[in-house]
């Protein structure tokens, strides 16, 4: 069965969903916001995520569906959440090469939070070096900037495991760097791991630019990355992805 296909019926009948996943204080645990994470639930039920349909987040007809999906299921949870007086600063959505396709991004991403009154500044833009080195960069820039105008937060993902440069970061729109959780699973047996962890550190806070660890997985690794200067992380160790309501129950107990 094709996956593309079984996508595109996930769609129409309502199974593509995002779980979240919490973005912590290290130092606390306490949440600070989630990023936003597809998921398709299967016809037996099972829930399957965005590594398991990857041709259907390539394909530009079926991503974009998928994108109209998020933005409008993440929209109206963060409503929920804001009415109920629960604390975050910001959800992060991701966005691939494919979102960028029809220019109409930025279109879509002020109309969907527009429609339930969520201010952007408490939107994250997830994107990956490889997207803006991709084709129509300039685009996708100008894209990142109008987006970053309007008060959402832009935040390179996976970063260190792309194509850019380092001196794209002086002209990059980014004001958040998420290490990729390779970097993070290796640092405390790897040494070129620690040194590209502290290195992205580093910099970041010379360019004024907030960092996530991506993949904590142990409290060593947590204790490691605090002393280097990290002071936010996201990983296992906190929480997995879940689902909308079981978000509400961690931000509740939390915050
Ligand atoms: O949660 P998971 O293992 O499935 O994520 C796998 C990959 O899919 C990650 O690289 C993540 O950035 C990407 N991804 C997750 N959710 C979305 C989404 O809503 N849109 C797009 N384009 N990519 C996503
Ligand atoms: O590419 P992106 O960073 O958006 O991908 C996020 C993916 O990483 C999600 O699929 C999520 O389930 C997974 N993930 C989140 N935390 C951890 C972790 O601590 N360890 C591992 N191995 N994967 C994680
Ligand atoms: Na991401
Ligand atoms: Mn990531």
């Amino acid at each position: 069965f094709n996956v593309v296909r079984e996508v595109h019926e996930a769609i129409d009948d309502g199974r593509i969903l995002p779980y979240y996943q919490p973005i912590v204080r290290i130092d606390t645990s306490e949440i600070v916001g989630v990023e936003a994470l597809v998921r398709m639930r299967r016809k037996d039920g099972w829930i399957v995520s965005a590594g398991d349909f990857p041709e259907a987040l390539a394909d530009v007809h079926v991503s974009r569906l998928v994108t109209e999906r998020m933005l409008g299921q993440v929209a109206a949870d963060m409503r929920r959440w804001l009415d109920d007086g629960l604390d975050f600063h910001h959800v992060g959505i991701n966005v691939g090469v494919t979102d960028f396709l029809d220019h109409d991004l930025e279109r879509r991403v002020v109309m969907a939070f527009e429609a339930h009154r969520v201010p952007l500044r408490h939107v994250a833009i997830e994107v990956t070096e490889n997207v803006l080195m991709g084709p129509g960069d300039s685009d996708v820039i100008a894209t990142l900037q109008s987006l970053r105008a309007r008060g959402a937060v832009i935040a390179l993902d996976d970063f260190g495991t792309g194509y850019a440069s380092l001196t794209h970061l002086r002209t990059f729109p980014v004001d958040v760097i998420k290490i990729d959780k390779s970097f993070v699973g290796q640092m405390l047996t790897d040494p070129s791991s620690a040194a590209i962890v502290e290195l992205v550190l580093d910099l970041a806070h010379k360019l004024s630019m907030r960092v996530v660890a991506e993949g904590i997985e142990t409290s060593e690794q947590a204790h490691r990355l605090q002393r280097l200067g990290c002071t936010l992380g996201q990983g296992y160790r906190y929480a997995r992805p879940v689902s909308a309501a079981a978000t509400s129950a961690l931000m509740t107990s939390f915050g």
